[in-house]
């Protein structure tokens, strides 16, 4: 069976857009595909964290993957820290990646801008997501859109590797949503929606309640046209307002645009409020009940456990290939 490797980092409680560009495409996939998602908490700390918060984090986020469907009785659900295999292949992997490569990445120059104290993990964070992936032989990698770049860095130190120590790893491929791969932000469509931004409303988190989302949704940035219709370019508020309503409810775009002919924006957002809090109602009904659970913590044991069981092995033929350590007798 091919496997599957991806991950979400606990920087805050996911977004709608998490939801539809990566979670949503998860829980199809575990159907067909030996599947590892993980808690990527060792990426988080590419900047600054606090503490409680962190650990609140990572627990909710577990919760969120397991209320949205994902069965840990097919795919493995794991904490990136608990499985110590992603930091030790991390570090011979960021012995063969350039600085200049990773210099080169967008998610660093956006989150390095303007700071002036930027980790260096920050940096080297791509070299660590390539071990996340390479550990589990995966063959494809379903993210957002905004991942595209560090997933070509990926294959490329997989190719580096194989071609200069030994053929070890399997080259990866990307799978984006062909709906939903880049929800935007509400208060500024030019921006992906993301949890970590400062402005609350630009954003609907998979555990806002009901009234909030509609009052969200119905203060979404639009135009002064009135025409419900998909146009990147000059109504980008409305196309991703249309790209949220098609990819919650699984009608096209043009089915949307046809229900809403003629009719104002108060009535598209309030049809578009009532498919997000259909969709996220029962996730956050399952939440509530696992968040404090026994189960959460067991399902969890076993998924570090069962991901250690292969991601030593890719330790062991990495340090091997390399020459590190001895040569056990
Ligand atoms: P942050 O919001 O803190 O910038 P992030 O959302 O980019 O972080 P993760 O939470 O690790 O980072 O992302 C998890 C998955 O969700 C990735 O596959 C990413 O591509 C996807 N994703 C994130 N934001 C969006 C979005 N606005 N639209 C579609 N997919 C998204
Ligand atoms: N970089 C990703 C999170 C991430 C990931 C991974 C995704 C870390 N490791 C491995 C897929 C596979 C992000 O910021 N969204």
């Amino acid at each position: 069976m091919e496997k599957i490797f991806s991950g979400i980092q606990p920087s805050g409680t996911l977004t709608l857009g998490n939801y539809l560009g990566a979670i949503q495409q998860f829980v199809e996939l575990q159907n067909d595909y030996q599947c590892f998602f993980c808690i990527v908490d060792e990426h988080a700390i590419t900047v600054p964290q606090e503490r409680l918060k962190l650990r609140q984090n990572i627990r909710s986020l577990a919760a969120l993957y397991l209320a949205s469907g994902i069965d840990p009785e097919k795919a493995t659900l794991f904490i990136q820290s608990e499985v110590p295999a992603h930091t030790q292949l991390g570090w011979m992997l960021q012995s063969i990646s350039y600085v200049g490569e990773l210099e080169r990445m967008t998610q660093y120059k956006d989150k390095s801008e303007g700071k002036d104290a930027v980790s260096s993990a920050l940096l080297t964070y791509p070299s660590l997501m390539a071990a996340d992936i390479l550990l589990y032989n995966t063959n494809v990698v379903p993210v957002g859109d905004d991942q595209k770049q560090h997933l070509e860095l990926t294959r490329n130190l997989a190719q580096r590797f194989n071609n200069r120590f030994n053929e070890i790893f399997t080259i990866p491929e990307i799978r984006i949503p062909k709906v939903g791969a880049r929800i935007m932000s509400l208060q500024d469509p030019t921006k992906k929606m993301s949890k970590s931004d400062t402005n609350e409303k630009g954003y609907i988190s998979m555990l806002d309640e009901p009234k909030k989302i509609e009052k969200k949704i119905k203060s979404a940035v639009t135009d002064s046209e009135g025409i419900v219709k998909f146009d990147k370019e000059n109504k980008s508020g409305v196309s991703n307002l249309l790209t949220i309503y098609s990819s919650c409810t699984g009608e096209s775009i043009e089915a949307l645009e046809a229900k809403y002919e003629g009719k104002g924006y108060g009535d598209f957002k309030q049809g578009v409020a009532d498919a997000v809090i259909s969709v996220l109602k029962p996730v956050q009904d399952r939440y509530a009940a696992l968040i404090d659970s026994k189960k959460l913590d067991e399902i969890l044991d076993q998924g570090a456990e069962k991901a250690s069981f292969t991601a030593n092995k890719t330790v062991a033929k990495a340090k091997k290939a390399m020459g590190l350590g001895r040569v056990k007798k």
